[in-house]
């Protein structure tokens, strides 16, 4: 066919090309190439589209040289490698970041001026990438682009999603979705790799037999394949040469057609047919934290993990031979949470059933090359699938963790002899009416290292959730603190501050981000405060702009910018903010506003399209804003906004221009937040909970530099049982006057009844939120807040400490550390390719 592979491949010279050039005029040169000799465009073009793929082309040849000496590398010294699995990877746009990394940002510039255009233009036309819902998939892409930066061997392994994260539009308040089609006019980015495609295996039964020296072997048959073909997409490190791989498969029919009905006659039904292979990779799965529990679910998670295991065995035999006694010490696969976690089976199943070794060997060798990483305590998160349902698409992987489990349970026999509640409860297989498989414990069962994301969520895990597989093996159990990348949430998106900071301690910050603390003298500067304002004040007016454009409200630039965005949840608790936000309403219409901080309330996020509860609290969010934007009473006091279609794209806008990070998640519930490090970067200062890695902000910048409010951890739940949200909101005047307001119908005069259950959620003993409980600590917190903001050059202070105190919170730093105790993996650089 025309993917087989070459086998007397041609000496490498054959394809050496001189390196390309980096100037304006080379970028100018190959950018009218593209346009014209490639896309067949003219001046007459209309569709502003072409330009960005013209650039967008030009930018992924020099990426293109990069990536083969980073490959070439890699094979060459024969490094350890890691393989990052993700059912989600929130890339967001390439071209900038492709432009920033490479150092080309001036060349670039100057290349398109002569032609007429502007790169932040061509920039903006570039479709957000969805695929991924929130922290854990931008986490993934973080994690990439320090990966490359640190000069790691390691590939992440992805699914190629047609459809994305759906598109949210407001009407009337509400969320409507709208399919995500993001590669209608295709994508640049991605070089198609059918010479590695990998066929997939559903279904069908297993047979057992013996081969002639008595050992028995088990077949897989009768199943119905479908193909994987990998698209690989590069991702470059920071102006180092390094371009790693982010290789994502796509789910294709296999050309066999089903005979009988072929024969019958039923040609277009059987050619039909095609399209259920296809689905497999059709659309992403729009829940954050909780579980999709449908049966394409499981062929996509199934799907991921046969592929990149394959994918990584094949190359292991073009460069090991058949011989995996070193396999483990070269290979080490990080499980992005529980999505993956079928890949303890399925490297079990390819490591016995199709390279033929012992289940002793196997087992040693996946032990010993799987790590996981949890990234929520939430119940309703933790993946379980129906036994039956393994049974009927991957019956042989069921039975290899039936076999997993009764060897686990030998060994926890052995530990706590005569312990059979001990046995049940560690079981990988949740007894009951319908038996289902703990997908959380197949992966602790089958890794070396399990890690949370914060030190607090790490503890909680070893204390509560793992607590039994903690006793039997503490040595697995450890803590890597979240961070994100400096380059695209800091250097990128704010280059006003990236100026400042180059100017006033060099440029050594964007690889080594604890560099900032060098700024934390400047803060007594007050010229470095009065430009320090300057910039912010940029960046607000740039969000404003925006935020009229998209919702058309009208932020003033001297108000404080009170920003919550991220994932609509109750534990997430917009719904506390959107009381507070009342309550600030409140004490407007009874004239309390001696003393008053202007505020624009900024909150945005995607509601999973089922959970009726995260929508209607959307709703509220908007039929608030609605009533208090109106009222003149509220002019140039309080602003509200939604801002619809949240995503990485526009955090890129809004983390420049916040003043106010709001973290307010139920102490305990946010394993770590993301955002919270992208806003403090960016000079915000935090009002939040103790919860998540809040905590390690809070001790990074210092107490007196965080709002802190709220019940702990360990308060919630000892409250629990005896909470009395009622009680508390009677001896609360003010929260007593929010909840009237909203009882009284007063923002949903036509629309009786619309926010009945999130209103009676407050007032239930049983609110796993408590958000009555935290709602006083939280007025005072804001009232501090908006305190402090009042003293300009106070505020200035903090916002500054904020930005020098966050180089912990650089994914270089996290990555390390996964490298130092996870993946033990040597650095490679590539031969420079210039
Ligand atoms: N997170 Cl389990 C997600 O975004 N999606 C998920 O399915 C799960 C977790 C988040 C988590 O809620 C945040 O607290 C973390 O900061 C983030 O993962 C990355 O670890």
């Amino acid at each position: 066919s025309s993917t087989k592979l070459i086998n007397n491949c041609p000496n490498d010279s054959t394809f050496d090309l001189p390196p390309l050039s980096l100037d304006s005029e080379g970028i100018a040169h190959d950018f009218k190439h593209y346009y014209v000799h490639t896309f067949g465009r003219d001046r007459d073009c209309l569709s502003a589209y072409y330009p960005y793929r013209a650039l967008a082309t030009t930018l992924r040849d020099r990426l293109m040289e990069r990536w083969k000496t980073t490959r070439q590398a890699y094979d060459e010294t024969g490094c350890k490698r890691a393989y990052y699995l993700s059912l989600e990877f929130l890339m967001g746009r390439a071209l900038s970041n492709a432009t920033f990394n490479l150092d080309l940002d001036e060349a670039v510039a100057r290349g398109l001026h002569t032609l007429g255009l502007e790169l932040e233009e061509l920039a903006s036309i570039e479709p957000d990438p969805g695929l991924g819902n929130g922290g854990l998939g931008r986490l993934a892409a973080c994690f990439l682009d320090s990966c490359a930066t640190l000069q790691l061997p390691v590939r992440g392994y992805g699914l190629r999603y047609e459809y994305g994260m759906f598109r949210q539009i407001i009407e009337n308040g509400a969320q409507v979705e709208e399919p995500d089609h993001w590669m209608r006019e295709g994508n640049p980015w991605e070089i198609e790799r059918p010479e590695f495609t990998q066929r997939i295996q559903f279904g069908g039964r297993t047979e057992t037999h013996r081969d002639p020296s008595g050992r028995i072997l088990v077949s897989w048959v009768d199943s119905h394949d479908v193909l994987a073909v990998p698209y690989d997409i590069p991702v470059p490190g920071y102006r180092n040469d390094t371009v790693n791989t982010l290789r994502l498969w796509k789910a294709a029919a296999t050309d066999e057609f089903d005979l009988d009905e072929f024969n019958a006659g039923s040609y277009t039904e059987s050619v039909a047919q095609k399209n259920d292979a296809e689905h497999i990779t059709m659309v992403l799965y729009p829940n954050d934290a909780s579980e999709n529990g449908k049966e394409l679910r499981l062929r996509q998670q199934y799907f991921l993990a046969s592929a990149s295991i394959k994918d990584v065995l094949r190359d292991w035999i073009r460069l090991h031979g058949p011989d995996f006694s070193r396999f483990a010490d070269l290979n080490c696969f990080q499980l992005n949470d529980t999505h993956p976690a079928v890949s303890v089976a399925e490297l079990m199943r390819q490591l016995m059933d199709e390279h033929h070794l012992e289940w002793k060997d196997a087992w040693d060798i996946t032990r010993r090359t799987m790590a996981y990483t949890n990234h929520t305590l939430l119940p309703e998160a933790l993946e379980r699938w129906p036994v039956r349902l393994f049974r009927q698409l991957l019956p042989r992987i069921l039975e290899i963790i039936f076999e997993i489990n009764a060897r686990f349970l030998a060994e926890v026999a052995l530990r706590w002899p005569g312990d059979l509640d001990r046995q049940r409860r560690m079981s990988l297989i949740e007894e009951g009416y319908d038996p289902q498989v703990r997908m959380a414990y197949l992966a602790i069962v089958g890794s070396f290292s399990v890690n949370g994301v914060a030190a607090l969520h790490s503890q909680l895990l070893v204390e509560g959730l793992f607590r039994d597989f903690n006793e039997l093996w503490p040595e697995k159990f450890n803590n890597k603190t979240n961070g994100v990348t400096p380059r695209r949430w800091l250097a990128m998106c704010n280059p006003g501050l990236r100026d400042l900071l180059d100017e006033t301690i060099g440029t050594g910050w964007g690889r080594d981000l604890e560099q900032l603390s060098r700024l934390a003298p400047y803060a007594e500067d007050s010229a470095f405060r009065t430009r320090w304002h300057e910039i912010k004040q940029a960046n607000k007016a740039r969000l404003a702009e925006q935020i009229s454009a998209l919702c058309g409200v009208e932020f003033p630039l001297e108000a404080m910018f009170d920003v919550q965005v991220k994932r609509i949840h109750e534990y997430k608790r917009q719904l506390l903010n959107v009381l507070h936000v009342v309550h600030l309403y409140n004490r407007i219409k009874r004239g309390d506003t001696a003393n008053w901080t202007p505020r624009s309330v900024l909150i945005g996020g995607k509601a999973a399209p089922g959970y009726v509860m995260a929508k209607q609290i959307i709703k509220l969010i908007n039929n608030v804003a609605h009533v208090v934007n109106m009222d003149p009473a509220t002019a140039g006091l309080l602003r509200v906004a939604f801002v619809p279609d949240y995503r990485v794209s526009l955090m890129e806008v809004i983390a420049p221009g916040t003043d106010l990070s709001e973290q307010i998640s139920t102490a305990g519930k946010e394993a770590s937040g993301t955002g919270n490090m992208k806003f403090m970067m960016n000079g915000a200062v935090t009002i939040g909970t103790l919860d998540g890695a809040n905590i390690e902000i809070r001790e990074q910048v210092g107490e007196d530099h965080f709002f802190l409010f709220g019940l702990t951890a360990a308060g919630v739940e000892s409250m629990r049982g005896h909470y009395d949200p009622n009680a508390i909101i009677a001896s609360d005047r003010a929260l007593m006057d929010v909840m009237n307001l909203l009882e009284s119908g007063h923002f949903n005069q036509f629309e009786t009844g619309a926010f009945d259950s999130v209103i009676l959620s407050i007032r239930n003993p049983h609110d796993p939120w408590m958000t009555a409980a935290d709602f006083r600590s939280y007025v005072e917190a804001q009232e501090r807040a908006a305190a402090a903001y009042r003293d300009r050059e106070h505020w200035l202070r903090m916002s500054i400490l904020n930005t020098a105190h966050s180089g912990h919170f650089s994914s270089d730093r996290t990555i390390a550390e996964y490298n130092r105790d996870i993946w033990h993996l040597e650095t490679v650089a590539p031969k420079s390719a210039a």
